[in-house]
């Protein structure tokens, strides 16, 4: 028989039984590599002249195509062979049923936040928020407190650089700065945020949480101060008519400066807003001062606001019946679980409450 067809032959069964990928490599070289079989009948053609070459030579080529084309046939049979294997035995049973999952609360914080900025939204401010970390200027000097007022100590601040230029703000207002600081009037904003002062006890954390609420234009005075606060403690307590009365106070940052203080009283236990002969300081509020908006490019004669401030752990505490402040910053999961709230709640202003 023919040496090139029974080379063939050999080499269309062996190709023919290989059915993993490492063989094939063996194969090829068994017939092709630099020893292989069909190789040594090319080292003949050299021997052999005219006709007899040419047809020689036209047969092994033909052969080594055959060989080249049935590997590379049986290499794609195999991979593919190799990857349907792999994908059906990591197959993910999607059909498994879901287990029950449990949602996590949202912190009373948190809520109280959502419904203060939900409820200043629809009268037109914008939430600003800044860094923690601030300078001395930003907290202080630019609110018209400048070195050795005695507000800097009152304030019990976190200092975290030798030379006092750092430190955690003792209070939302260097947000308002650093926006007056950076675009034109007017302004119309609410900054909440985490401020920290160096206190602990019943009453005070050394984190709480504040928000302020800034608005200069051109001839805000404080007849719209009034209006909006009156507005927002009826939409936050959710009450039609709220007793308030401003107390002369005394900030450096605004002039005039007022504490305001709302009507409430105790009924079976509870607390009423709104009503009754009691009275209970919830926030603190001014004009702002001539010498705040100077230090801020905004010049008094043309431009002048309200500011006011207010602490939200309080208000949450108000407002959810919750008389531990400090339990407010446990992570307690349980504490959570009664006092969180529904992650797909929208603000309670918006829902309505308890029904
Ligand atoms: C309070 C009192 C207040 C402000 C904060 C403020 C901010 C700027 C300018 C002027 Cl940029 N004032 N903020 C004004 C009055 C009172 O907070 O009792 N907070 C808990």
């Amino acid at each position: 028989m023919d040496e090139i067809l029974s080379i063939r032959k050999d080499f269309d069964s062996k190709i023919e039984n290989v059915s993993v990928l490492e063989k094939i490599d063996l194969i090829k070289s068994e017939f092709l590599g630099k020893k292989g079989k069909l190789t040594d009948l090319f080292k003949k053609i050299p021997n052999l002249q005219g006709e007899d070459r040419k047809n020689f030579a036209l047969k092994l080529n033909k052969a080594k195509d055959h060989i080249n084309s049935l590997i590379e046939k049986k290499l794609n049979e195999l991979q593919g062979k190799e990857i349907q294997e792999k994908l059906s035995s990591e197959r993910i049973d999607i059909s498994l049923p879901g287990r029950p999952i449990e949602f996590g609360k949202i912190h009373p914080v948190t809520q109280v936040i959502d419904e203060v900025t939900a409820i200043f939204g629809e009268i037109g401010f914008s939430v600003a928020e800044g860094p923690d970390l601030e300078t001395e200027f930003n907290n202080f000097t630019a609110l018209n407190t400048p070195e050795h007022h005695p507000a800097r100590d009152m304030h019990d601040t976190f200092y975290l650089t030798e030379d006092k230029n750092i430190l955690l703000r003792t209070h939302t207002s260097p947000v308002q700065i650093r926006t007056m600081l950076s675009g034109k009037p007017p302004y119309q904003i609410i900054a909440p945020g985490r401020t920290y002062r160096c206190d602990s006890d019943q009453t005070h954390t050394p984190m709480f949480h504040q928000v302020e609420g800034l608005h200069i234009d051109k001839d805000i005075n404080m007849g719209h101060l009034k209006g909006v606060l009156d507005y927002f403690i009826k939409k936050f307590f959710n009450v039609d008519k709220i007793k308030m009365r401003f107390r002369p106070s005394h900030f450096p940052f605004t002039e005039p400066s007022a504490e305001v203080d709302i009507g409430y009283e105790i009924k079976d236990g509870e607390i009423i807003i709104g009503e009754g002969n009691k009275w209970l300081e919830i926030l603190g509020c001014g004009m702002v001062h001539p010498n705040v908006l100077r230090n801020c490019k905004v010049n008094p004669s043309l431009y002048q606001g309200y500011a006011f401030g207010m602490g939200i752990d309080r208000l949450a505490m108000l407002k959810y019946g919750i008389n531990d402040l400090r339990s407010f910053f446990e992570s307690d999961i349980r504490w959570l679980s009664h006092f969180g709230f529904n992650p797909l709640d929208i603000p309670a202003s918006y829902r309505g409450f308890g029904k």
